[in-house]
């Protein structure tokens, strides 16, 4: 038996707590008008009219730009990714008792946590940039003790999402928002099972530029999400639109102006039909609730930067592993630049191995050495393997 307290909600009463706020949202994110398919001008550069939207709410929902093969086969990846899961943080086998994944990962590929959770809001973790709790609903006594929250490294453990890290459109959205040279930051896939997924408290992204002398509203990057199922406002992420423009934003006093409640009425959902892809801007504030809803959401989430944020720049929230310690990381050098960003070609050639039909992605970068980082054995091991041991986090 557990002792009741008032503020205790079930997962049901959560999801009715939040019917109104779910409605009001959707209405609100369809209004704003940044969503549509993927365009690029003459040029192959991403349309002007999509960057405009882009920089005007900081987000935008890119519709259909994964075709229904390409998802199958990332849902097939993810599904064995959940399935190989420690059955709880640091032990070495899945809920079958066969080894978990990755346990010979430099980084554990794994962040477990207890159902409904919200492992950092409130605490110091991630720099701090979560301050404030979310709702934890109660989950069913039925519920694991643990459940999978954030999968790292899957252009190493997983095939499909190696190939999709080189699709051409993503790339080509990248270098529209980032240039040419855009490089990549980092990788996780969010997993939010009906009745059991964590809530991601609300934060911005960014850490290291919020006092540099050249801040602007595109200096911390952004991050694709991949959706593999429907999102709704119930487990989807929310984004409150325009706040990559105005600095660091006091989330303490926004949710405490709000009642304490965590449903900021300001914020908007990133409302997604499978093979969508939104972009959203890191410095946006954002966060998602506990999935009490009977939707499993899976977003495959990975950032690229301008090359001039990082270049000479020392790395903040380095991962060392499934403790979610981060600290302070390497100054980047061209060097490091140039061994994570080898990730790209390797993604292309896998992509064009797999999809002999579709035009491989021309990354400026990598011109001329593209004979050098082609897929294969020796580029896995030189250049994939651990590959997230050389992120690029700022
Ligand atoms: O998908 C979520 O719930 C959180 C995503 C997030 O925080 C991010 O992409 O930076
Ligand atoms: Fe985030």
């Amino acid at each position: 038996m557990t002792t009741s307290n008032v503020s205790e909600l079930t997962s049901a009463q959560h999801a009715a707590a939040m019917a109104d706020h779910v409605r009001n949202g959707e209405a609100r994110a369809f209004a704003l008008g940044n969503r549509g398919p993927v365009r690029f001008d003459e040029q192959g550069r991403l349309h002007p009219d999509i960057l405009e939207a882009y920089w005007q709410h900081g987000f935008y929902v890119f519709e259909g730009v994964i075709d229904p093969r390409e998802i199958e086969e990332l849902r097939a990846g993810v599904s064995e990714l959940i399935d190989r899961a420690p059955i709880r943080k640091g032990a070495d086998v899945d809920a079958q008792g066969r080894p978990a994944l990755g346990r010979d990962f430099a980084i554990q590929p794994y962040v477990m946590v207890k159902p409904l959770s919200d492992p950092w809001g409130g605490t110091s973790a991630l720099g701090g940039r979560h301050p404030a709790k979310m709702t934890e609903p109660t989950p069913e006594e039925t519920a694991p003790e643990e459940v999978p929250y954030l999968i790292f490294g899957m252009c190493q453990s997983t095939p499909a999402a190696l190939r999709l890290y080189g699709h051409p459109k993503l790339l080509a959205i990248a270098a529209g928002v980032n240039g040419e040279d855009f490089v990549p930051y980092n990788d996780a896939i969010f997993v939010k099972q009906p009745g059991l997924g964590g809530s991601v408290s609300w934060h911005q992204d960014g850490i290291t530029h919020w006092n540099a002398p050249d801040w602007d509203e595109g200096i911390h990057g952004f991050n694709f999400q991949v959706q593999l199922y429907k999102t709704t406002a119930a487990n989807g992420l929310w984004v409150v639109p325009g706040t990559h423009k105005i600095g660091r934003v006091d989330i303490k006093a926004k949710v405490a102006a709000n009642d304490g409640s965590d449903m900021l009425p300001d914020a908007v959902p990133l409302l997604c039909e499978p093979g969508d892809v939104t972009i959203v801007n890191r410095q946006c504030l954002h966060g998602s609730f506990a999935n009490t809803s009977p939707d499993i959401r899976v977003s495959i989430t990975f950032g690229f930067h301008r090359r001039s944020s990082v270049l000479g720049v020392r790395g903040k929230l380095s991962l060392k592993g499934d403790d979610m310690s981060w600290s302070d990381g390497d100054v980047f050098d061209e060097q490091r630049v140039f061994d994570r960003s080898a990730v790209i070609p390797v993604a292309i050639d896998a992509r064009r191995c797999h999809f002999p039909d579709e035009t491989p992605y021309h990354y400026q970068p990598f011109e001329g050495l593209e004979d050098d980082f082609r897929f294969n054995d020796e580029t896995f091991d030189r250049v994939i393997r651990d590959y997230n041991t050389r992120d690029l986090a700022i």
